[in-house]
């Protein structure tokens, strides 16, 4: 199978994040998860690690807003410019409320109205980093048009919480998104996410649309992040209406309970007939997690892999989340393995 991947990612390294009550916690998104999975990668012979190529903007500006990657390639400068009292990381303690805001012109006004939370931080090399990313998951799409063999987007950071014009949840733009809709020039394409969190990005992008069917597999939002989002009764809107499926489930979550779940989806899929799959591939179901809540075992992401797998369709497969550093290698390659 070939790994997308680049050490590019490295460049995005923030020290901290921050928690409910206002714990300053060490960023859990960090270069070191990549590492576990490339060590763990290195022990299958079917693998094959390959550079992304560069696709530029234009697939990246065909999902998110044009003024947003502005604010992501300049906000890194111009905070430097405004000589904050601690340089190290570009986080806004102010954010946009629904009712219209409008965008002011200052710093830290336009990073409150293009964030989510206090865990998309943004340092020096967040940008560059998040290209990069984006590139991985655009190779791996490239690389599965025309040949019936899946590919996977080693993406760091993930993307699935980056909306149209917004960072959050670690995210800033959204890999399996733009990598959806460049293949959705193709044939239709579904989008499943299985994240422990809710896509929010990804759906608030496809919301409107019926030639990508996305579903999300999360815990529910009535309790866990993103909070506002991520629902069953949200379904789409206009032409999309009926082409968005949310699947919460509750804390405690179980092998068995998320099976029944995925074959839900795995019906939905298959009636949907897409050309293409594309999997936003979070690891944070996993029962050990230490952001989640949901008990999803090592042979039970083995087990979706080979569910998901069994679709035998073109398969995308886009790193996301799971925090849990030391299972993260053996999770995803036990979920890879039924793909090669
Ligand atoms: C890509 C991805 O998985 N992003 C997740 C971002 C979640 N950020 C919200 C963290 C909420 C912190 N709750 C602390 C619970 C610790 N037990
Ligand atoms: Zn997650």
């Amino acid at each position: 199978m070939k790994v997308f991947y680049s050490e590019t990612h490295r460049k995005h390294e923030p020290t901290f994040e921050v928690f409910d009550g206002g714990l300053r916690t060490p960023y859990l998104e960090n270069p070191d998860r990549m590492d576990r999975i490339l060590t763990a990668l290195g022990g299958a012979d079917w693998v094959d690690v390959i550079e992304p190529t560069d696709f530029g903007l234009d697939p990246i500006l065909a999902v998110h807003d044009e003024n947003y990657i502005h604010f992501l390639a300049s906000s890194w400068t111009e905070w430097l410019a405004s000589n904050p009292k601690d340089p190290s990381t570009l986080l806004p303690a102010t954010f946009a409320l629904r009712r219209h805001p409008q965008r002011p012109s200052s710093l830290l006004g336009r990073a409150g109205y293009y964030m989510m939370d206090l865990s998309a931080c943004i340092v020096e090399g967040t940008y560059e980093a998040a290209l990069s990313s984006a590139n991985c998951a655009l190779s791996a799409a490239q690389s599965t048009v025309n040949v019936q063999r899946s590919a996977f987007a080693l993406c760091r950071p993930p993307g699935h919480h980056a909306g149209k014009d917004y960072a959050a949840g670690y995210c800033f733009i959204n890999n399996a998104a733009v990598a959806a809709n460049w293949l959705s020039s193709k044939g239709k394409v579904a989008l499943l996410d299985m994240d422990y969190h809710c896509g929010n990005g990804t759906q608030d992008i496809f919301y409107e649309r019926e030639d990508v069917l996305t579903i999300s597999i999360h815990a529910d939002p009535n309790f866990e992040y993103p909070h506002f989002i991520g629902f069953a009764d949200e379904r789409g809107e206009g032409q999309g209406l009926g082409f968005h499926h949310n699947f919460p489930l509750p804390s405690g979550t179980d092998d068995a309970a998320y099976l029944v779940a995925l074959e839900r989806a795995l019906v939905l899929i298959r009636e949907f007939t897409p050309a293409y799959l594309v999997i936003s591939a979070g690891m944070d179901i996993y029962a050990d997690d230490p952001l989640g809540t949901i008990k999803v075992t090592t042979d039970g992401i083995a087990e979706i892999g080979k569910r998901i797998a069994a679709l035998e369709l073109p398969t995308v497969i886009v790193m996301e989340g799971g925090y849990n550093n030391d299972a993260l290698g053996r999770n995803t390659v036990g979920f890879l393995s039924a793909f090669e």
